[in-house]
């Protein structure tokens, strides 16, 4: 068991990564990551990425900020489980956190630890695909929300050369919200978005409630970030395929 203190998150810095293994002994092991962040409320996200296994990632609040995980401090919910990639993507003000990676497995498990704080109303500085689409080659639909709770959703997708994508991503419902979107690329696969990765960023209509992006083509691997500008609400996303 690691407990590793990273110390303060800089506002808008490039993300901070820690390369972790939990030892395979058929018992859940735990690395802690504790971490300070400043007045600003800021998007934080984290990221922990295994090769497999049975893991899972969770935040406290490290409420006698000692930087060790005790009984006094508090659970933040959700934690993610699952077993290649996990995200929590919080809107988080002064304090002490700590995350908390854990897993289970007959062998040991490599991990990758990321952890970022952006300014509010930015994009989501992390790749990791939390909702995996597969290859789009016909329309696709799909529906999520985003919250002080879960402040970006990342949409994994490819596309082969044959293909032409126009992307609208909608708020439903009382509208009290409002998202931004873009599509990156993670060419050098470390996690992150780098300089030269992003591919494309949205078209928001004047009354804000529609983000568009029209034409995306070439084959790859794409994300599409869907990240909070202010507020919760519910979305849904149209995948527009057509033949290139
Ligand atoms: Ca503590
Ligand atoms: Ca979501
Ligand atoms: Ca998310
Ligand atoms: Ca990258």
């Amino acid at each position: 068991m690691v407990e590793k203190n990273l110390g303060f998150i800089f506002l808008d810095a490039a993300p901070k990564t820690e390369n972790g293994v939990l030892p395979g002994v058929f018992q859940t092991q735990q690395d802690t990551y504790a971490f300070r962040t400043g007045t600003t409320t800021a998007n934080v996200n984290v990221s922990a990425s295994f090769s497999g296994g049975s893991t899972q990632l969770a935040l406290f609040r490290d409420n006698n900020a000692n930087g060790r995980l005790d009984n006094v401090d508090s659970f933040l919910s959700p934690g993610t489980t699952g077993t290649t990639f996990l995200s929590l993507n919080k809107s988080l003000g002064k304090g002490n956190f700590i995350a908390r990676v854990q897993g289970i497995s007959g062998s040991n498990m490599f991990y990758t630890f990321k952890i970022s704080r952006s300014s509010p109303g930015s994009a989501n500085p992390l790749t990791t695909p939390e909702i995996q689409l597969g290859t789009i080659a016909q329309d696709l639909r799909r529906r999520d929300r985003i919250s002080d709770q879960d402040t970006a959703d990342n949409f994994a997708f490819t596309l082969d050369g044959n293909s032409s994508l126009n992307i609208a991503v909608r708020e439903l419902g009382n509208q009290k919200g409002d998202a931004n979107i873009r599509v990156v690329q993670d060419r050098n696969g470390n996690g992150s978005v780098d300089q030269n990765e992003v591919v494309v960023k949205g078209t928001s209509t004047l009354k804000g409630n529609l983000d568009t992006i029209t034409g995306l083509r070439g084959a790859g691997d794409y994300i599409l970030q869907v990240c909070q500008s202010s507020g919760n609400t519910q979305f849904g996303v149209t995948f527009d395929h057509s033949a290139a």
